[in-house]
This record gives C-alpha cells, sequence and structure tokens, in this order.
C-alpha cells in the first residue's frame, strides 16, 4: 500500500462507530429490563466504545499526516511493503513455533500416553498417527511457502508481474497426489471402522447405555444376554428407560448408574437418548458415538485392561475410566459422566449378581448365570 487510505479509514470509524453503539444500546436495553442490574457495566462500556473511537481516529490522522508528508517530500515515510514482508515472517516464525511448543505441551495430556485399554486402541491410533504426520508435513510445508513467498516477492518498483493464468501440469498434480493419498487414508479408515463397530457375535455381551440430559444409565441384558423391548410412552418416574418389563427377555434386565464391564470379553453396546442428540465417548477404550433420539445406534468393543492394572500402570491409584458426552446437550453437559470400572471376570459377575433385576423372576436367572460359559445359560 503506497498511500494510506482516509477514506478507508472512515468508513472504518462508521462502521465501528454503529456496531459500537447499536451493541451498548442492546445492553443498556437488556438491563434495563432486570431492575437489579446497575447500569455501571453500560456507562463503562460506553466510555470504552468512546476510548477506541477516539483512538482510531488519532491513528487514522497520523498515518494521513505521514502519506501527506511522503507526498511533499516524492518518498512514502512508511514503506507498508517491507513492513508487511517482515510481518510474514515474523508469523511464519511465530506461528511455527507456536504450533511446535502446542504439540509439545499439550501431547503430554492426551490419552495416547496412556497404555492402549482395549483391542481395537492399537490399530486406531497407528491410523490416526499416520493421518496427523501426513497432514502436518503438508501444513508445515505450505506455510513455509505461503510466507515465504509473501516475504520474497514485496513490493518492488523495479519488478513487473508476470501474467500466470493457469498451468495444466501443475494443476494434475495437486489434484491426483491428494486423492491418491485421501483415498487410501478414507479406504483404510472405512476397514478399521467397519471392523470396530460391527457386531462380534453371540458370545458379545449386549449391553445399552441410555443417555438423557444430564447422565447416563446403563442397561445390562441379564442372563438371556438379550435387551427386553422399550417403549417411549412408558417412560415415566420410576421406569426411566421406558423398558417394558413384562415383555420377552426385560425381566432379566438390570439398569444401573455405574458401568462394569468384564476384561477381555467382547462387549456389544446399544446407545439410546431420551431427550436430544448426545455422544457416549470413552476415550481411553477409543470408542465414541453419537445417542440420537429414535435412532439406535451400535458400537462393539473388548476392554484388555482392568481398572485395577491401569491404575498400576500408570502409577496413579485415583485412575478411573470414564464415559462422557461429547455433545453440547445442555446447560449441566460438562456434568454428563459416568465412571467405567473394568473388573476381572469373576469380580464382574459378583458386582452384576448383586444389581437388581426388574423383576424378582429375572434376578433368581441372573443368580444362575455365568456370561462366560454360553451353555451354561440358566433358566429353570
Ligand atoms: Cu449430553
Amino acid at each position: 500500500m503506497k498511500h494510506f487510505n482516509f477514506k478507508a479509514s472512515y468508513v472504518f470509524v462508521i462502521v465501528f462507530l454503529l456496531f459500537s453503539s447499536l451493541s451498548s444500546f442492546a445492553q443498556v436495553v437488556s438491563e434495563e429490563t432486570n431492575e437489579t442490574v446497575s447500569t455501571t457495566a453500560s456507562n463503562i462500556n460506553w466510555l470504552i466504545a468512546g476510548i477506541a473511537i477516539l483512538l482510531v481516529f488519532i491513528i487514522g490522522m497520523v498515518f494521513d499526516i505521514l502519506s501527506k508528508v511522503g507526498d511533499v517530500q516524492n518518498k512514502p515515510v512508511i514503506n507498508w511493503g517491507r513492513i508487511n514482508a517482515v510481518m510474514a515472517i515474523v508469523f511464519l516464525v511465530a506461528g511455527l513455533g507456536a504450533t511446535t511448543w502446542e504439540f509439545m505441551a499439550h501431547s503430554k495430556l492426551t490419552v495416547f500416553n496412556l497404555p492402549a485399554a482395549s483391542a481395537h486402541s492399537d490399530e486406531y491410533d497407528n491410523m490416526f498417527m499416520i493421518t496427523l504426520v501426513l497432514t502436518g508435513i503438508v501444513f508445515v510445508i505450505t506455510q513455509i511457502l505461503l510466507f515465504w513467498y509473501t516475504y520474497k516477492y514485496k513490493e518492488n518498483k523495479n519488478r513487473k508481474a508476470l501474467y500466470y493464468p493457469d498451468n495444466h501440469k501443475l494443476e494434475l498434480i495437486w489434484t491426483i497426489i491428494p486423492t491418491l493419498v485421501l483415498t487410501v487414508l478414507v479406504v483404510r479408515g472405512l476397514i478399521v471402522w467397519n471392523n470396530m463397530t460391527s457386531n462380534k457375535g453371540e458370545n458379545a455381551m449386549n449391553i445399552e447405555l441410555y443417555g438423557y440430559q444430564f447422565a447416563w444409565n446403563a442397561r445390562y441384558s441379564g442372563a438371556d444376554n438379550k435387551l427386553g423391548k422399550y417403549d417411549f410412552r412408558q417412560i415415566g418416574v420410576v421406569n426411566a428407560l421406558g423398558v417394558d418389563s413384562l415383555k420377552e427377555f426385560a425381566g432379566d434386565d438390570v439398569i444401573t448408574t455405574e458401568m462394569h464391564v468384564p476384561v477381555n470379553k467382547d462387549l456389544y453396546l446399544h446407545f439410546r437418548s431420551k431427550d436430544v442428540i448426545h455422544s457416549a465417548y470413552m476415550p481411553h477404550f477409543r470408542v465414541q458415538m453419537n445417542v440420537v433420539p429414535g435412532l439406535p445406534t451400535k458400537f462393539s468393543f473388548k476392554p484388555i485392561l482392568t481398572t485395577n492394572e491401569m491404575r498400576a500402570k500408570t502409577d496413579n491409584p485415583k485412575f478411573d475410566y470414564v464415559l462422557l458426552c461429547n455433545k453440547i446437550c445442555g446447560s449441566a453437559h460438562y456434568r454428563m459422566k459416568m465412571t467405567i470400572v473394568v473388573d476381572t471376570q469373576e469380580e464382574f459377575e459378583k458386582w452384576l449378581k448383586a444389581q437388581p433385576a426388574l423383576t424378582a423372576k429375572g434376578t433368581e436367572a441372573n443368580k444362575a448365570f455365568s456370561f462366560f460359559k454360553p451353555s451354561g445359560l440358566a433358566s429353570k
């Protein structure tokens, strides 16, 4: 920019004036409707707006004077081209430095530093890292080129811009290479995803996770390993999940507020929401699934480390696996959390037997049940 355009600064000031006065006006109106709020805050807002407008005016006038001085001397006082070029390099170095720092500082806080806690964790992490490294390399190269060329080709009176409308070879290269790379990433991702989410067969234990504002319930399928039917019309104070306990398979179902799962056992999770869209997120197991009203979703996984083993490995006696909601679903979304306890087989069976089933008959059936002996399913 050769001269600072004073007309542009006028437009900027008018827009700023309009915006700040409108927002202050809105604040005053909203405060007048609430008598308990004092007008001090709105007075301060007006003061800040006034000072800001004054500052913009003063800065605009200083640049205008400098540009006029440049006109008189026939030599610009401020070399905007050079300032822009230097700022590009400053931005590049600071940006890459900040990115590196961000990765070093925050990667220590991620679950990637903990041992893999589910059977599919390694495959998932591997895929994540490949994508991160590939996109990271492209990110660094493109940022360096972008800012370096901004610096290299800064304004120069002795240089004329080259008219270079298109280059088919270049466009083919930057279309085909990303297409091939993305195809490989997406296809591999699909294979891993299908493998992760598919039902692992009859031996997988069916558990339902029921989300609502703002908590979770787990429902175990009991001795028959089949979740009983539910009906939203039956949801009420007593029957929070709307499970029809008179229907087939429902009597032995167990509803809990803490989730216990046995280690090294395939689990088949069924997600259901009562009200809005939630997202069941179990970061240590690399599991996340949307929980949508009216649309049951599913996910399967196998925990491979018990809570106690994880506590020993991480040297953190307070460690707990968690189920979080990863979708902002309302005012208390942040506390929509449930503890997950990964037990040994014996511990889990003992815990489950201590939980009451929906009906007394179901409790009897569960007492004689062992999840790890499908042939031993109790009935009579
Ligand atoms: Cu939620």
